[in-house]
């Protein structure tokens, strides 16, 4: 009896296909030079989900956006279709447009992520849309979230709840506060 040998044979495959796949995933990343390789906070297929945040609520608001960075490390363009959650009567997917020098937002029927690129849903453009919270966003909660991909199919995944005044980057101040009472759908 060969212990080496048990033990290759008790490790999951699936586990040893995750593994490569992360691994060629990242050496194309390095390839390309235009996205840092990193291990990815989710994966459905092959795309990589980073960053997904929230801010927390304040009281009395009703609608809030989650945002995230999608990369597609494959050969084949995908795109975001459908978002769930149990935290808002209703989640949708929106961009935000200035019409004569006003920002309003607009729901969007999905979001493309190209092959070998990526994806932003970031404060003052796409975001997931949050309609009706069923309950607060509480600063470092998790909100958990189902998305859903063309080609990549549902994938659960979190939403980490950063405090309400968080604005990484330098984004003015109009999507600064986008998302509270003041913007119309
Ligand atoms: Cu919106």
């Amino acid at each position: 009896m060969n212990f080496m040998h048990l033990n290759i044979y008790s490790t999951p495959l699936s586990l040893i296909r995750n593994i490569l796949l992360r691994v060629s995933a990242c050496a194309a990343l390095l390839l390309t030079g235009s996205v840092t390789c990193m291990a990815a906070d989710f994966t459905a297929g092959s795309l990589q989900l980073n960053d997904l945040w929230i801010r927390a609520s304040v009281p009395g608001q009703t609608n809030g956006a989650g945002y995230l960075q999608i990369i597609n490390p494959g050969a084949a363009a995908d795109k975001l279709i459908a978002v769930q959650s149990d935290a808002a009567t209703r989640v949708e997917l929106h961009t935000v447009i200035t019409e004569d020098g006003v920002a309003k937002m607009r729901q969007v029927q999905g979001v493309d992520i190209p092959a070998h690129g990526d994806a932003k849903l970031a404060p003052g453009g796409y975001h997931v849309m949050f309609l009706q919270l069923t309950g607060p966003f509480k600063q470092d909660s998790l909100i958990p979230v189902v998305l859903k991909f063309e080609k990549a199919g549902e994938v659960r995944v979190n939403f980490t709840v950063k405090p309400s005044t968080y604005n990484p980057g330098n984004q003015g101040a109009a999507a600064a506060h986008g998302h509270g009472s003041g913007m119309k759908h």
